[in-house]
Parts: structure tokens; C-alpha cells; sequence
């Protein structure tokens, strides 16, 4: 397609012929879905063509590789992308036109692939785009869970789940390529025999369980460059349906076994995001996807090159948090058990191959599995982590002479269970955090001990987003105008948008700026009412927060507040006041109680505000039903207002607050995660910041000395809100329907410390910017300035920018141009 040999002619007629053998069926009498299908193929067409090409000039230039090992990736939908990607959006558009189809109504039949939870898979997504985009080589590899994230429906203002089975019509643009299966095995025992040849021993499991791991290959489409990168998703087939004989020998209990092993392995994605369950089945998924993807990746590097000792020059691997940490041991076991090196050479390579990146400081997200589940499930795996840990408490004792308190913080197996960050810490050559804060937070406080030992292995690579994706694709208007005043290179050259300051004090970029905003409004004031049935008001302020649902993120800070100005509206209802829309979009995991509540009450809070009359409309609050990539979309283009308050500390960095900037809305925030450089970018002045500061919250959360109650004694404003949760003001009289809530804040009963999350602590300062919000809207110039600026400061945030420094600073990739 493509500039040089997109053809609209041939593309209706490829539709065509797709639509007449997927379905025997003409175009007239093809469903949306089925016309969905036949124009993905036909684009997959074109995108293979790419992908063969970009194969052989790797081929050529064996360039280094970079390995992207996930258990999420959060890609949404592809049509679309691809079509952006291949430069062929508009063009497809008029030829599906011209065959009487919308391209957006196509690409709404798409199914979101939701293989991932939130900001984490989604940050795996945005990089494999950036990588592909700027010419490296570089696989993602996860699995290929069979339902991803559940949809989320919401039920007399409840959350339930609904499984996501976004296989079930066949999805276009993946490819199984059974040819490169590979065999997982489980269980067992490692049978040691002396080899008298080598004078060494051998280690061999035996007695195991095996699966078969089949790789789907998805095409990652650069922008406007041929190079078509994979992401590499396994799937586990039982050996017995495939062939038995070529492993085993018709055992057929353990056939039995090995099925159901297979059978459930990726039947499903942990709705957990930011917590770890310790699931059995979830380490299954964690070893299964790792010893494929190492398995094909050493098969790989072994075609073309002689010498395993070049694996560091020519492979690296980067864990996406701690999930796919067994890559360290699994390395480990094929260097020695497969190609019989000894430890030494072994850990040498391994060193040099792995790095590791931390999204989280929230001690619930640890994982820390128990040592009697990990050798049962892994011995020969468990085996080498022992030896790994017996190594390190040396190396401990040797730095630290007598410290037993190092080794108790810092061993990889200590009070019966394997820790997962040690191990990722100690076998990798790089630690990252993802953002400036959060890496200080990592130095300072949860890894000291590691960065005091490793100071060197320690760095920072603050997130970023897909522009391509995030305005290109989800705001045309704004990517229009954009081009219009500053030309296109920000496609591919965030740090264009710079240019668009001087059109900060212009009246009439400042008019088309929010013109563009209120169309945006407008058609999410339309996706409101026809899935909330609620009538929202695009000339009132639209405040934002989407993300996961989670007490640190403190979500219940901001409907709290909402209640707070309703009373406020109530009681003085001739204050001047400006009409504004709450709008949430939120999962919760499936297991999370409080989360869960807190959807119940936002929900609670809508019904009684939007239907009370006697307001005028100046409050509306609107929950988003399944929050995904595709509406996310949407929702960044329409917001006038960034909710981004978590307790300072908590969020590693936020991607969304970086959404949100590009397409111009404000942030209201606290000084954390990414929110820090945000400011520091957009100034002071074109932002809303509150609160506790990280060293404030790390500081009570050390010494103590905090007291909610404080605040419930001595501000009204707070009591009554508080006690609303208590007194049925909004569950219809009920009073224990947010009694936990109410609990949570105050009473020290319920968790360690009431109010975990300093919610009582930040409230006021929080209303008091929320007035600063109101005052600064009413000033049109003044509000178009600030939300222009917030899109013009935002180039720092592209993952093109985070990708290029992984590569110069962590992994040093060769840059490739297909010729
Ligand atoms: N994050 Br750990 C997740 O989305 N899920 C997780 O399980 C863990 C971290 C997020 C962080 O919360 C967020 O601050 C960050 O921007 C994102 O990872 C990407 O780094």
C-alpha cells in the first residue's frame, strides 16, 4: 500500500475475492464482522511482504537482537494501527468507501487483544511499535492466552466479569507456525550421572511431564519503513495429540496428565495488576513461555553464529518485571546442560544477556513463590537458582564480612521461598526504573542494598507512549492540525511538537485548538449516551481519570471529592460554579474487594447526582463500562482535565498522565511517577499539583506519626462526607454497603494502618486545585494556552525516545533500513 504500490483498485478487488472464499458470499451480503476479516487479510497481504523482506535483511545484516519477554501485551486493535503504520489509512478508507463501508465501523468489530492488564502491557505494546518504527530488530515474546483482561459489564452499578474470547471468529493477523514448536517440561526429578568422559557430572530430569509449545507470530508494522518486527505468542498443545512417539512412549496416564498440563496452561490471562496471587498454574504460564522463547532464541543465535560466548554481542534479553525472571535459570540450565559448559562460562554469558526493569515499588506486587511449589513444578530450574543463591551469599560475605542482615535482605532464597527480584538483580547486567523518581525511590529505599552492592547495573528509562496510536490514530483532528502548523516529522520526531509553542498566545490557533477539543467532546458525549444512556454536556469540563482500579491510584479520593462538591452545590446553590463531568473508566481484578466497592460507589454517587434536577446539570458523573485500548482512544482526545493522584511514592510512572498531555488536557497531580518530568516539561503554571511528597508519605510510612482521624475530627467538610458513606445517602439507606470503605479510611482495625493510601491526608489540598482548575477554565485564552502547551511539551513522552535510550544506554542494537 504503501506510497509506492498501494493500489486502491486491487485492494476493493482483494477484498472481494476475500470475502468470496472466507464466505461464499458477495460484498452486498457480507456481514460487518466478515468484511472486517476479508480487509484484514487483505492488508496482512501487504504486511507479509514487508515481514519477508525485513526477514532477509536481518538475514544480511545480523544485527543484535532484543528479546522483549512479557507476560503482557496490551496491543489493541490492529486493523487500525496497521493501516497507520503502513501510511495507507486514508486510502483504505476511500476504497472501503467507495464499496459503501466506514473504515471505524470496521475497525470496531475488531476485537480488542487484551492480553495484558494495564500500564505494564501496555508500555510492552507502545515499545514493540517504537522498535519496529525505528529499526530494530526485536521480538516480543508472551503467551497467547486464549481469554485475555475479562470484559467488564456493569450490573445495578456493579462490576462482572465476562470472559474475553477474542479467538472465537479467528483472529487475522496472527500466523501458528508449528514448524518452530518446542518442548516444556514439568515435574520429574534431576538424576545426576558421572560422566567418566568430561569428569563431570550430568544432570537429567526425569520422570517429567511435557508440552508442547506452539508459537503464534503477530506482525509488528514500523511506521512508513517495510521493517515488519513479531511479537511471538506461545500456545501449549499436549505432546500425545501431536507426537507422542517422538518424546514418549505411549504411556497413557501420563498422556492423560500431559493433556490436562497443556489443556489449561493458556486458557487465561491473572486480571492482577500491580499484585501477586502466587498461583500455582501462574508459575506454569511464567516457565512455559519462558523455555520456549530461550529455547528458540539460542536455536536462533545457533544457525548463523559458531560460538555461545558471542551471546551477549548478538542477543539480549529484557524482563518486563519480575514475571519472566526464570530466564535467568533457564539460560543457565541450557548453557550447562545442553551445551555443557561449565558454570563459570555459563553465568558469564547469562550476566551479560539478561536485564531486568522494576515497574513497581508496592510490596504486594513482589513475587515470592514457595520453595516446596517451585522445585516440585521446576527441580532442575530450583537446583540452579540454589547454586545461583549459594554463589551470591558468597560474593555477600565476601563484600560484607559477618553481615548476616545482608544476606537476610538480599538472598534469592530466604525463609522458604525464591525471590524473584534477587534473582533478576543478580543475574542480569542492567536494573531499570521508569521514571526518574521511581528509580531514586529504587536506589534509595526497596533495592538499596543491590544498587549499594551493583551501583553500576543501576539506571533509569522514563516510559513514553505510541504518538503513532495515541494521536495519530485516536485523535485525527488534532494530528491534523498539528500537521498543518509544524508539518509531519512528529510522527516519527516527537520532540517536533515544540514548535507548536509559539502558537501558545495565537488567538486563532488557540480557537482551533479547542474547537478540535469540543468536537472530541462531542463524540464522546455521543459514545456516553449510547452506552450509559446519560446526557453529558460537551461545553462542561471534561475531568478524567482511566486507569486500573487500584486504593493507591485513589480513584475513591476523587469520588469523594465529588461528593464534597455536591454538598458544596446543595448548600450553597447559588455559587457560581462550573459545569463539569467526572468521568472514570476502571477494571478491577476480579478478586479485589475494596476495588470493587469503590466501582459500586462511583456508580452510587452518578445515580443520585445526575438525577437530581435540582442541580441544573452543573455535576454529572459518568463510569466508562470496559475501559480498553480501543475507548481509551477516545477519551484521551476528549478530556479536558488528567486525573493523576496517586499517593506520591505509589505510581512507578503512569502512561496515561503522558496520554493525556499529548492530546492537551491538564493534569491535576500529585509529584509522582512520570507526573514529576511532566511538570518539568509543561511548567508549573500548566499544571494542577497537590499533595504529600514522596519523601512526606515515605516518611510517615517509616516513623509513622499519621492519623486520619485528625482530619474526620477537625474538618467538617470531611466528616460529612465520610459519614455519607455510612448513613445511606447513597445505597438507598443502606448502611453497611460502604461500611469497608468508610473502615478502610479510618479504622486501624481494617488494614495495618487506616487510610493506607493518605487519602484524608491530600484532601484538601486536592479540592483547593480542583478549585484552581475551575477558575483557570473559565479563563478561555488562558485555559487554550495551558492545554496547547501541555500538547506542545509533550515530545519528551514518546516511546521512541524511551526506546532509543534501552538501546544506546542498556541493549546497543544495530540499526537496520531495509533497502
Ligand atoms: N504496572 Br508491577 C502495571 O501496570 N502492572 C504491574 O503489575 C506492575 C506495574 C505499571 C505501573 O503501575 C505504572 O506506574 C507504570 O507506568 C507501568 O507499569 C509501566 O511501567
Amino acid at each position: 500500500m504503501l506510497d509506492n504500490h498501494f493500489k486502491k483498485e486491487e485492494f476493493k478487488k482483494s477484498v472481494k475475492e476475500n470475502v468470496k472464499m472466507l464466505y461464499r458470499k458477495t460484498i452486498e451480503e457480507a456481514s460487518q464482522e466478515q468484511i472486517f476479516q476479508a480487509v484484514s487479510l487483505a492488508v496482512k497481504d501487504v504486511i507479509i511482504d514487508n515481514w519477508l523482506l525485513t526477514q532477509k535483511q536481518y538475514e544480511k545484516d545480523d544485527p543484535k537482537i532484543v528479546y522483549y519477554l512479557s507476560m503482557e501485551f496490551l496491543m489493541g486493535r490492529a486493523l487500525g494501527n496497521n493501516l497507520i503504520n503502513l501510511c495507507a489509512y486514508n486510502e483504505v478508507k476511500e476504497a472501503l468507501e467507495e464499496l459503501g463501508f466506514d473504515l471505524n465501523v470496521i475497525e470496531d468489530q475488531e476485537p480488542d487483544p487484551a492480553l495484558g492488564n494495564g500500564g505494564l502491557g501496555r508500555l510492552a505494546a507502545c515499545f514493540l511499535d517504537s522498535l519496529a518504527t525505528l529499526g530494530y530488530c526485536a521480538y516480543g515474546c508472551g503467551i497467547r492466552y486464549h481469554y485475555g483482561l475479562f470484559k467488564q459489564k456493569i450490573e445495578n452499578g456493579f462490576q462482572v466479569e465476562v470472559p474475553d474470547n477474542w479467538l472465537k471468529d479467528g483472529y487475522p493477523f496472527e500466523l501458528r507456525r508449528p514448524e518452530y514448536a518446542k518442548e516444556v517440561k514439568f515435574g520429574g526429578y534431576v538424576k545426576v550421572e558421572y560422566d567418566p568422559a568430561t569428569g563431570r557430572n550430568n544432570f537429567v530430569q526425569e520422570g517429567y511431564q511435557s508440552v508442547l509449545a506452539i508459537p503464534y507470530d503477530m506482525p509488528i508494522v514500523g511506521y512508513n519503513n517495510k521493517i515488519v518486527n513479531t511479537l511471538r505468542i506461545w500456545d501449549a498443545q499436549a505432546i500425545s495429540e501431536f507426537q507422542l512417539d517422538l518424546f514418549d512412549k505411549g504411556d497413557y496416564r501420563k498422556a492423560v496428565e500431559q493433556e490436562n498440563l497443556a489443556k489449561n496452561i493458556c486458557d487465561v490471562l491473572y486480571p492482577n495488576d500491580n499484585h501477586y496471587a502466587g498461583k500455582e498454574l501462574r508459575l506454569k504460564q511464567q516457565y512455559f513461555f519462558i523455555s520456549a522463547s530461550i529455547q528458540a532464541a539460542i536455536e536462533k543465535f545457533k544457525k548463523s553464529h559458531s560460538d555461545l560466548h558471542d551471546l551477549p554481542k548478538k542477543v539480549t534479553f529484557q524482563l518486563n518485571d519480575t514475571h519472566p525472571t526464570m530466564t535467568v535459570a533457564e539460560l543457565m540450565r541450557i548453557l550447562l546442560d545442553e551445551e555443557g559448559m561449565t558454570w563459570e562460562e555459563a553465568w558469564e554469558i547469562t550476566t551479560h544477556t539478561c536485564a531486568y526493569t522494576n515497574h513497581t515499588i508496592m510490596a504486594e506486587a513482589l513475587e515470592k513463590w514457595p520453595i516446596e511449589l517451585f522445585s516440585k513444578l521446576l527441580p532442575r530450574i530450583y537446583q540452579i537458582i540454589e547454586e545461583i543463591n549459594r554463589r551470591f551469599i558468597q560474593e555477600i560475605n565476601n563484600k560484607y564480612p559477618g553481615n548476616q542482615e545482608k544476606v537476610r535482605k538480599m538472598a534469592i532464597i530466604y525463609d522458604g521461598q525464591v525471590k524473584m527480584a534477587h534473582l533478576a538483580i543478580a543475574g542480569g547486567y542492567s536494573v531499570n526504573g521508569v521514571a526518574r523518581l521511581h528509580t531514586e525511590i529504587l536506589k534509595k529505599q526497596e533495592l538499596k542494598d543491590f544498587y549499594e552492592m551493583y551501583p553500576d547495573k543501576f539506571n533509569n528509562k522514563t516510559n513514553g507512549i505510541t504518538q503513532r496510536r495515541f494521536l495519530l490514530h485516536g485523535n485525527p483532528l488534532l494530528a491534523d492540525w498539528v500537521t498543518d502548523h509544524i508539518g509531519d516529522g512528529w510522527v516519527t520526531d516527537l520532540a517536533q511538537l515544540s514548535k507548536l509553542k509559539v502558537y501558545a498566545d495565537d488567538k486563532k490557533a488557540q480557537q482551533e485548538f479547542m474547537n478540535i477539543k469540543y468536537q472530541n467532546k462531542v463524540r464522546l458525549a455521543k459514545y456516553i449516551l449510547e452506552h450509559n444512556g446519560i446526557e453529558v454536556d460537551p461545553r462542561s469540563i471534561f475531568d478524567v481519570q482511566v486507569k486500573r482500579l487500584h486504593e493507591y491510584k485513589r480513584q475513591l479520593m476523587n469520588i469523594l471529592h465529588v461528593m464534597y462538591l455536591y454538598n458544596q452545590i446543595k448548600e450553597h446553590p447559588e455559587m457560581d460554579f462550573y459545569p463539569r463531568t467526572f468521568i472514570f473508566g476502571a477494571k478491577a481484578a476480579a478478586g479485589y474487594v475494596r476495588a470493587k466497592l469503590t466501582i459500586k460507589l462511583i456508580n452510587a454517587v452518578a445515580d443520585v447526582v445526575n438525577n437530581d434536577r435540582s442541580i441544573n446539570g452543573k455535576l454529572k458523573v459518568v463510569f466508562i463500562e470496559n475501559y480498553r485500548v480501543s475507548n481509551a482512544e477516545m477519551i484521551f482526545a476528549a478530556a479536558d482535565v488528567s486525573e493523576q493522584i496517586s499517593t506520591a511514592s505509589k505510581e512507578a510512572s503512569g502512561t496515561g498522565n503522558m496520554k493525556f498531555m499529548l492530546n492537551g488536557a491538564v493534569t491535576i497531580g500529585t509529584m509522582d511517577g512520570a507526573n514529576v518530568e511532566i511538570v518539568e516539561e509543561v511548567g508549573q503554571e500548566n499544571a494542577f499539583i497537590f499533595g504529600l511528597s514522596s519523601d512526606e508519605v515515605i516518611n510517615y510510612e517509616n516513623n509513622g506519626g499519621y492519623n486520619p482521624m485528625q482530619y474526620f475530627n477537625n474538618d467538617p467538610d470531611i466528616r460529612n462526607v465520610l459519614m455519607q458513606l455510612i448513613n445511606g445517602t447513597y445505597s438507598n439507606g443502606d448502611f453497611e454497603l460502604f461500611r469497608d470503605i468508610y473502615d478502610s479510611l479510618l479504622n486501624t482495625k481494617s488494614s495495618d494502618r487506616a487510610d493506607t493510601y493518605f487519602i484524608l491526608a491530600d484532601f484538601k489540598a486536592y479540592a483547593e486545585a480542583q478549585k484552581r482548575v475551575e477558575e483557570a477554565y473559565k479563563d478561555e485564552a488562558g485555559w487554550a494556552k495551558k492545554a496547547l502547551l501541555n500538547t506542545a511539551c509533550s515530545g519528551k513522552f514518546t516511546s521512541d525516545r524511551t526506546i532509543q535510550q534501552y538501546v544506546d544506554e542498556i541493549w546497543h542494537l544495530d540499526k537496520v533500513t531495509i533497502e
